[in-house]
């Protein structure tokens, strides 16, 4: 067992060195590739349980993405269908599907890029929130296409994700202005779409994504302003189907204050939250643009999922 590499990865993800839904499930596939290299496991079996055991380290790193799990399940589905192949062909599956998730991944992102970009009108000014590769994806080819965008991005905070979004914008040469995530609603006269990502999105339309966007989509929608998510369709969140609910991940409060600072003091640190379907005007997926209302019809029929699976 490769015990450190994996759980290097696993800590990268835990400690978000590596962050952002779609990057910590291409991280995650990566991850059941390398103890597929390196394992000592002499049999199938022993195989089998060796990948169960690093496939839960790696889910249990971050719990509110289920990009997570959808990719170790991706990777590893082969290998639970296969009852009767040695150890060598076990090995081959786990290879031959992680490299195919990271590829198509990769691939899912600059398919939503075009698509969204078709969206995007010539001096549009867009909102984004936190750091996003599929919500960047739509801006960057827009601008790419020519179209005259500007962007306001958040700070996102406690953990300033908004200054990563800023710099991957300027450097593409973006016009981008930075604010802070209380001035959303006191800008959201000069926007034209917001955009943001998703990490889960449940059966009944509802977006799970970094804290503060359900606030930016309540203000979309008092402005009358058009309120994007772009998502790959490994970000549809198969157990919502039989009523599990996405469970939000509560991040150490001294990302916000130390707590040394303020011993007595409660602090509350969730580190996303839930928009309605009611306040998203569309989801843009690699396979098209959808309605909210069509994420049960997603999870249906491109998952190889039925109730009752366990992910
Ligand atoms: C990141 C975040 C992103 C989604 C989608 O949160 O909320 O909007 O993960 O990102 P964190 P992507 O920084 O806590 O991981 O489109 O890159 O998958």
């Amino acid at each position: 067992m490769p015990k450190n590499e994996i759980e290097k990865i696993a800590d990268d993800i835990r400690t978000m060195r590596v962050r952002g839904a779609g990057r910590i499930a291409r991280a995650a596939a990566n991850a059941l590739k390398i103890a597929t290299a390196k394992t000592k496991a002499k049999t199938a079996a022993d195989f089998k349980r060796e990948i169960e055991h690093v496939s839960k380290i790696l889910i249990s790193t971050r719990p509110t993405a289920v990009s997570l799990p959808n990719a170790v399940r991706y990777v590893t589905l082969g290998l639970k269908q296969e009852h009767d192949s040695d150890l060598s062909a076990l090995k081959k599956i786990i290879a031959t599907r992680a490299d195919e998730f990271i590829n198509n991944s990769k691939e899912a992102v600059k398919r939503i890029g075009e698509i969204g970009a078709n969206r995007i009108s010539d001096g549009d000014v867009i909102l984004t929130h936190c750091n996003s590769e599929c919500a960047l994806s739509v801006i960057k080819t827009a601008f790419k296409k020519g179209k005259q965008i500007k962007v306001i991005a958040t700070e996102s905070r406690p953990v300033w994700q908004g200054r990563l979004t800023v710099r991957e914008l300027l450097k593409e040469g973006i016009p981008t202005t930075l604010i802070i995530d209380s001035a959303v609603r006191h800008f959201m006269r000069d926007v034209d779409e917001v955009i943001v990502g998703a990490d889960s999105i449940s059966a009944n339309g509802a977006v799970v994504n970094k804290i503060g966007t359900s606030t930016i989509a309540l203000a979309a929608h008092e402005a009358r302003v058009l309120f994007f998510v772009a998502a790959e369709t490994y970000k549809f969140h198969p157990e919502t189907l039989v009523g599990r609910l996405v469970k939000i991940e509560e991040r150490d409060p001294n990302e916000v204050v130390n707590l040394k600072s303020f011993p007595e003091l409660k602090v509350l640190n969730p580190a996303f939250d839930v928009t309605p379907a009611e306040y998203v005007d569309l989801i843009i997926t690699e396979r098209g643009i959808i309605p909210p209302s069509a994420a049960y019809s997603v999870i249906r029929d491109i998952f190889e999922w039925k109730p009752g699976d366990k992910i």
